[in-house]
């Protein structure tokens, strides 16, 4: 699945009926289901593709996985594999590979193979040897195997090809292996452009962003690429996507997304900040100036910019303190805005508004 060349399922929905795109679900079924309904998706009239990294990371694999092989059955929704996803592999694999992998699953403690084993009554903490959990595993979840190693790492129709992480130019499709399209990392930034519509997951889009902290789909017109990993489950303020596509051949996007925030109404004006930094993931070292219980002021290691960080955002490992992504943004606000809370704090709230993530510091209704 990694090395060999892709497997490319075609895809011909007519002109009459919506795409719509999911990616990194990550097990999380709250956000999926929220996301299909947000979306209506309904599959006499919409095509669906789920472009993979529908596993791990969350702590619903198995019930993902199950819907998800119900929906393929019944027609109209469409998977690729995304690196998360390959664990039919696990039957190759030998016996020093099973050592490190239980590692793994105990450092977890979440995933497909930690909730099957747990189903059957293996406990990965207390087994000693992967292999026979293995021979069970197998046994007990032939069709979910089957599913998984059958499953393409390309989806490509008239207009649009979908592939979890990148497309490679100037490299035909089929010449592709599965490591070039499942574990590009930062495609949107590496300056590719097509004639035809690229359209991954993968890297979470609040990563491309400069200075706001933004879940939305990003859609660049002239290289005509689009990424859509709103950082479901990854993220602390992240949100499901849905990209929508009125009909194949439309470059008329749009997107729905869901999140589990509370909603709240908007009671007082409030200008955005002009300076304002987002610390992110990758590039999270920050130096703690002082300590409080709940917010401690911080130095960015890298750029020197100084912000206060909710104090349980902080971790600190041997040397160095790192943190969740988190910014000091101050978003334009108005009454009558609604927004989901993410964080309520004592002296304001981290809000959402339109997918763009930052504080709030009036009255919410
Ligand atoms: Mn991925």
């Amino acid at each position: 699945m990694w090395h060999d060349k892709v497997k490319i399922e075609k895809l011909n929905p007519g002109h009459e009926r919506r795409i719509l795109v999911v990616s990194d679900i990550h097990a999380n079924l709250l956000y999926f289901e929220g996301a299909l309904k947000k979306a209506d998706y309904d599959p006499e009239q919409d095509e669906l593709v789920i472009a993979g990294d529908f596993l791990e990371k969350g702590s619903d694999n198995l019930a993902v996985l199950e819907k998800i092989i119900a929906m393929a059955k019944e027609g109209h929704t469409h998977v690729l594999s995304g690196n998360c996803d390959t664990w039919a592999e696990l039957f190759k694999w030998g016996a020093e590979a099973d050592s490190r992998l239980l590692q793994y699953f105990r450092y977890r403690r979440s995933g497909l193979i930690w909730e099957m084993s747990r189903a059957l009554g293996f406990d990965l903490m207390t087994t000693d040897e992967l292999g026979p959990v293995k021979e069970k595993l197998f046994e007990a979840y032939p069709e979910h195997w089957r599913f998984l190693s059958d499953l393409p790492a390309v989806i490509e129709s008239e207009h649009y090809i979908f592939a979890h992480s990148a497309v490679l130019p100037g490299k035909a499709l089929e010449e592709h292996t599965g490591q070039e399209v499942m574990k590009t990392d930062r495609f949107y930034n590496l300056g590719y452009s097509f004639p035809k519509w690229v359209i991954v997951g993968h890297t979470p889009v609040c990563l491309y962003t400069e200075k706001l902290v933004c879940a939305n789909p990003l859609i660049d017109r002239e290289r005509k690429i689009i990424s859509i990993d709103g950082g479901c489950v990854l993220k602390d303020d992240g949100q499901l996507n849905v990209l929508v596509i009125p009909f194949e051949g439309s470059e008329d996007f749009s997107w729905e997304y869901y999140d589990s925030f509370p909603e709240r109404e908007v009671l007082d004006y409030q200008n955005e900040n002009r300076d304002s930094y987002y610390i992110r993931w990758g590039d999270s070292e920050v130096e703690v100036l002082e300590r409080g219980e709940e917010f401690s002021h911080c130095r960015h290691l890298r750029t020197g910019y100084e912000m206060d960080i909710l104090t349980k955002y902080l971790f600190t490992g041997d040397k160095v303190t790192r943190c969740n992504d988190c910014t000091d943004y101050i978003l334009p606000l108005r009454p009558g805005d609604t927004v989901s809370v993410v964080e309520e704090c004592s002296n304001g709230y981290f809000v959402k508004h339109n997918g763009i993530s930052g504080w709030y510091y009036g009255r919410l209704k």
